[in-house]
Formats: structure tokens, C-alpha cells, sequence
């Protein structure tokens, strides 16, 4: 059940502070529609139950049948939350825009670029960054978008490949270093410092589909 109405949604449009526009770009298959799915999950547009296998935001027959994204797909996503720890809840609208991560299909992730202030880059923290990870990166950087980033499937380095902490830990201090390099190499003088770090919230470590 959708826990938000068409009228709390109209009513965040005017608070223009309040919304952020935000693009979910990755290698192919690191999870975005996946992820998508959880938090269309978390704002209650579709049912735990469901959330990870549905891919809501592969919507075409060719994109079911085939289990890749060949479209972006924008969806409206309504949050309550409490970013000055006063208490008092907050309202956001998240307009989301899941895209594509076929080479084929990057035009589409560039005019999910062009319409979105920032970037969720999802890196698969068994397959790392890879080379679309990199080109749609440097595509952010020059539309000057700012990124955040996800490390994604953690299960896998749990359940499949039986790491233990000191290895997990290695790989995702990997995962970030590479992504920062990407963004260095390509970031604009007058966007300021984008790097991220786990400390400053700019990278969070999870798994779309078990969450
Ligand atoms: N183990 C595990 N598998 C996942 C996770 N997230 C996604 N997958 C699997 O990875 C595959 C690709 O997931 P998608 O969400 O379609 O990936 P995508 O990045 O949207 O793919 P494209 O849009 O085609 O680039 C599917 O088989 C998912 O079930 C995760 O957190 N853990
Ligand atoms: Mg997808």
C-alpha cells in the first residue's frame, strides 16, 4: 500500500529545498533496478514481498523478458525523515530516475543525467568498478553531478565467496579509492571537492536484493 498521497506529494513541490532529483547509474548487472526496487519498497509503493525479484522500474515487455534496463525510468518517491535530529520529520521528494547500464543504452543514461542534480553509482563489491562504471562517472562529472555511491551485493562476498572481515574490509576501501580516481580524474574545479567517504555519508554498503 503507497503510504503517501497525491496531495502530500503536490504539497512538497513547493518546498523546492526539499527535492531531490537523483539518477541511479552503474556497470550493467551491479543491481540498480534491484536497489530501485528496495526503496520504492521503503516508500511503500510496492510490497516487501515482492521488492528485489519485481524491478518495478523495468516496466517494458523487452526489458522482462530479456532482465536488463533499456529505458530510464523516473519514479516519485515521498520520505519523512529527520535530518537535524530535532525531532521534528522533514519532508523529501525523491524524484529517482533508475537507467540502464548496457553500453548500448547510454544515451539514456545521459538524459537521466541531464534532468538530475545527483548521481547513486552502484559498484558490485565482488566485480568492482568496472568500464561502464568508469564512463558513466565521467558522464556525472561532466553534466557536473554529484555523486554518491552504494557498494552493492555485500551478500555475495558473505554467502558465495566466504570472505572474512579483513578481506571485505580490503575490497571496499578498493572499491572506493577506484571510484574517487574516476572522479579526480574527471571532476570540474567549480564543483568543489566531490570525493566520497564512508565517514562524511557519501557511501553506504548494502545488498538491494536482501535488505
Ligand atoms: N546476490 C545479490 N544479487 C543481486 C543484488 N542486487 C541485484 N542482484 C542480481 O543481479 C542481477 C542484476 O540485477 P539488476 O537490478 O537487474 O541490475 P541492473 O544494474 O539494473 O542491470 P541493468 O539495468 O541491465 O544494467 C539480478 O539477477 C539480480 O537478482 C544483491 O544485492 N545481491
Ligand atoms: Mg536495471
Amino acid at each position: 500500500m503507497v503510504n503517501f498521497s497525491v496531495d502530500q506529494i503536490r504539497e512538497i513541490m513547493d518546498k523546492q529545498d526539499n527535492i531531490r532529483n537523483m539518477s541511479v547509474i552503474a556497470h550493467v548487472d551491479h543491481g540498480k533496478s534491484t536497489l530501485t526496487d528496495s526503496l520504492l519498497c521503503k516508500a511503500g509503493i510496492i510490497a516487501s514481498k515482492v521488492a528485489g525479484d519485481a524491478r518495478a522500474t523495468d516496466t517494458r515487455e523487452d526489458e522482462k523478458e530479456r532482465g536488463i534496463t533499456i529505458k530510464s525510468t523516473g519514479v516519485s518517491l515521498y520520505y519523512e525523515y529527520d535530518i537535524y535530529d530535532n525531532k521534528t520529520l522533514e519532508k523529501f521528494l525523491i524524484n529517482l530516475i533508475d537507467s540502464p547500464g548496457h553500453v548500448d543504452f547510454s544515451s539514456e543514461v545521459t538524459a537521466a543525467l541531464r534532468v538530475t542534480d545527483g548521481a547513486l553509482v552502484v559498484v558490485d563489491c565482488v566485480e568492482g568498478v568496472c568500464v561502464q562504471t568508469e564512463t558513466v562517472l565521467r558522464q556525472a562529472m561532466q553534466e557536473k553531478i554529484k555523486p554518491v555511491v552504494m557498494v552493492n551485493k555485500i551478500d555475495r562476498a558473505i554467502l558465495e565467496l566466504k570472505h572474512d572481515g579483513e578481506t571485505m574490509y580490503q575490497n571496499f576501501v578498493r572499491v572506493v579509492d577506484m571510484v574517487n580516481v574516476i572522479i579526480n580524474t574527471y571532476q570540474q574545479e567549480d564543483m568543489g571537492d566531490l570525493l566520497v567517504h564512508p565517514e562524511l555519508g557519501s557511501v553506504s554498503f548494502g545488498s538491494g536484493k536482501e535488505c
